[in-house]
C-alpha cells in the first residue's frame, strides 16, 4: 500500500514514521487511516518489532490535527476518538511489539499514540503532555485510561487537569518513558533493543505481551490464571523445545515461531 503522511519500512524489525513534520506530524484522520493500514500490513508478516517515530527534528506528534478538528460535529468526533482508539487497540493486539521512539513533542493524541505503544524512549528534547483541556476538550484517543494505567491516577489526573507540558526527564522520573537519551542515541538505542527482542522465541513474546495485557485491569487470581494458561502453551510449542535444548547444549536457539 501507498502511503501520503507516513513512511513505513518494513522488515523484521520495521519502521513508521509520521511524516508531515509542517504541522508538527498532527493526526488527521487520514494519518490514523493510514497508521491502522501500516498495523494491518505489518501483523500480517515476519515483523517483530516495529519502532514508531516523527519526522523532521522537532516532534514525535504534536496532538489530533486542531484545524481538522476544529469544525467537528459530536458525531464526528465520536467516529474520530472511534478510529484513535482502534488503533490504539490494533497497536496492542498486533503480533509484533512496538516501541515508540519520541524524538520532540508528544501531545494530545501524540502522547495517547506513544501509551498505546509496548513502551516508549525519548530524546532529551522530547516533551509529553495531555494539553487538550486547554482547547475546551479532554483526551479522546485513550489518554484518560492509558495515562492513569501507566503513571498512577493523581498523575494522570493532574496532567489531564492542568495541562501541564512535562519534559523527557520528569518523563521519566514518573515512569512515563523507560529511558531518555541524546537525540542522536534514540535511534540506535532502539534498534538494539528491538535486536535483542527480536532474538527471543516470536511466541514467547507474544505471549508475555498477551499475559501482561489481559492481566491488567483484573485481579491478581485471574491474571495469574491467563498467565497459567499461556505459560503451558508455550510447552506446546516447537520454540520452547528449541530454547530450552539450545541452553543445555551451549548453543544460540534458533527460533522458528511455531
Ligand atoms: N494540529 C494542527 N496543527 C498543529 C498542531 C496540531 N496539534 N500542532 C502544531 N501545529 C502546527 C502549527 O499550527 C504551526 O503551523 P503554521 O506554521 O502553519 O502556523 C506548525 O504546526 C508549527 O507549530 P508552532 O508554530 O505552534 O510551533 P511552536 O514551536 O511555536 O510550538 C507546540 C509547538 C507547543 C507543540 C504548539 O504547536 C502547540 O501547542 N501545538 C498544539 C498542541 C496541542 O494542543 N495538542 C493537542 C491537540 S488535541 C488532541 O490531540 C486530541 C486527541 C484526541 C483525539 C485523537 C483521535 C485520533
Amino acid at each position: 500500500m501507498s502511503y501520503q503522511n507516513i513512511r513505513v519500512e518494513a522488515g523484521a524489525i520495521a519502521s513508521v514514521t509520521i511524516d508531515r513534520p509542517k504541522v508538527l506530524n498532527a493526526l488527521d484522520r487520514q494519518t490514523v487511516a493510514e497508521l491502522r493500514a501500516a498495523v494491518a500490513e505489518l501483523s500480517g508478516g515476519g515483523t517483530r518489532v516495529v519502532i514508531l517515530t516523527g519526522g523532521g527534528d522537532k516532534a514525535f506528534v504534536a496532538g489530533a490535527d486542531i484545524s481538522a478538528m476544529a469544525d467537528m460535529s459530536m458525531e464526528e468526533a465520536r467516529a474520530f476518538a472511534g478510529e484513535g482508539h482502534a488503533l490504539g487497540d490494533a497497536l496492542e493486539g498486533a503480533p509484533f511489539v512496538s516501541i515508540a521512539a519520541v524524538n520532540g513533542f508528544a501531545l494530545g493524541g501524540g502522547c495517547e499514540l506513544a501509551l498505546a505503544c509496548d513502551f516508549i524512549h525519548a530524546s532529551a528534547k522530547a516533551k509529553f503532555g495531555q494539553p487538550e483541556v486547554k482547547l475546551g476538550v479532554i483526551p479522546g484517543f485513550g489518554g484518560t485510561q492509558r495515562l492513569s494505567r501507566r503513571v498512577g491516577v493523581a498523575r494522570a489526573r493532574e496532567l489531564c487537569v492542568t495541562g501541564d507540558v512535562i519534559a523527557a526527564d520528569e518523563a521519566l522520573r514518573i515512569g512515563l518513558v523507560s529511558s531518555v537519551v541524546p537525540p542522536e542515541e534514540l535511534g540506535p538505542k532502539c534498534r538494539a533493543i528491538a535486536e535483542r527482542i527480536a532474538k527471543n522465541g516470536p511466541l514467547a513474546v507474544q505471549a508475555a505481551r498477551r499475559a501482561i495485557r489481559l492481566g491488567e485491569g483484573t485481579d491478581l487470581v485471574t491474571a495469574n490464571a491467563i498467565e497459567r494458561e499461556l505459560f503451558a502453551a508455550g510447552f506446546g510449542t516447537a520454540d520452547q523445545k528449541e530454547g530450552m535444548r539450545a541452553f543445555l547444549d551451549k548453543r544460540e536457539a534458533q527460533f522458528e515461531g511455531r
